[in-house]
């Protein structure tokens, strides 16, 4: 059982690399007009449908994200890890195809087929890391995000479903879902690393605010993974931000976050999401920015039953005086 599961985790890992794409390079001559062209630190990848718009290869160090949901539907954005030699292709044939599988195998409530899908997963599964990206982020809106990216081989995906259906899943033969190739070069961007006004603390019990206040207006929130955990699902910790606009927004948050259900992380979700920051390993740390309007809101994470789990944390915002 707990190898099955943890190879179920693993193989929801490589879920999330799926993703869509079509990659384009952007450059200071696509700002247009008399607009600067943003700064090489600064990345734009854009949601558009259920596909994935972005560079190709960007230069290394602090990269802020800036993900931009031009969709009618919400995403995220993880950074994926990929073990040497993997790439989008090969993981939408493989990963993505057999969580599709198991996912049709959930929602038919039958177990041999999920088993068989879960049977299916590369050994190279438990060999895929994870490095943050953007989080969950309500169609219209742009949230920014921030980690330190060493050269290498990247891929980004979003792993929300529509009709039941991961957005990382090939569309069709020689497509690519929600999953985009990043090479990050051994250029340097020479960006200096954000400033927080409050930091969150995530351990495996739970998340909480270790220094600094939430406040109206433009925050940067640090985010240090003090412990990272593979759960049964296949997710570990991660943190997002809903805006609590009832007392039953946590609740029915709380009950969308889990992929495994017929409902779980179907778009529409339930909440307004403002962003957040992915799974990263533990002793890592990352950063999101974001413009909080007076009012209530919640930290939360994308795995079974998050509350329960310690993982929300509510605050509100109160109005300037
Ligand atoms: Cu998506």
């Amino acid at each position: 059982m707990t190898k099955e599961f943890t190879a179920a985790a693993i193989l929801a890992a490589l879920f999330m690399l799926q993703g869509c794409s079509q990659k384009r390079e952007i450059s200071g001559n696509e700002a247009g007009g008399n607009e600067p062209a943003p700064p090489a630190h600064v990345v734009e990848i854009r949601a558009v449908g259920m596909t994935f718009e972005g560079p190709s290869e960007i230069p290394s160090g602090w990269t802020t994200f800036k993900f931009v949901n031009a969709s009618s539907m919400i995403h995220f954005a993880l950074i994926d890890v990929p073990p040497d030699g993997i790439t989008t292709e090969l993981f939408t044939n493989t990963v993505g195809q057999y969580f599709q599988e198991a996912m049709d195998g959930m929602n038919a409530g039958d177990e041999a087929a999920v088993n068989a899908a879960f049977a299916k997963f590369p050994a190279w599964i438990g060999d895929l890391g994870r490095h943050g990206g953007p989080g969950l982020l309500s169609p219209g809106r742009t949230g920014e995000t921030t980690v330190y990216m060493t050269p290498g081989h990247y891929f980004v995906e979003c792993y929300v479903k529509s009709n039941g259906i991961f957005h990382t899943t090939s569309p069709g033969e020689g497509k690519l879902g929600m999953m985009l190739d990043l090479t990050v070069t051994e250029q340097q961007n020479n960006a200096p690393e954000p400033v927080a006004n409050a930091t969150l603390a995530i351990r495996n019990s739970g998340i909480e605010i270790v220094a600094g206040e939430l406040k109206p207006g433009v925050n940067t929130i640090r985010v240090d993974f003090v412990e990272q955990q593979a759960l049964p699902s296949f997710v570990g910790n991660d943190v997002h931000l809903m805006r609590v606009e009832s007392d039953d927004s946590i609740g029915l948050a709380d009950g969308w976050l889990d992929w495994r259900t017929k409902e779980g992380l179907e778009d529409p979700s339930p909440v307004v999401f403002l962003g957040g920051l992915n799974d990263m390993p533990a002793g890592s740390h990352g950063y999101f920015t974001v413009d909080l309007q007076p009012g209530d809101y919640a930290f939360i994470a994308e795995m079974p039953n998050p509350e329960a789990a310690g993982f929300v944390l509510r605050f509100t915002v109160a109005t300037k005086s």
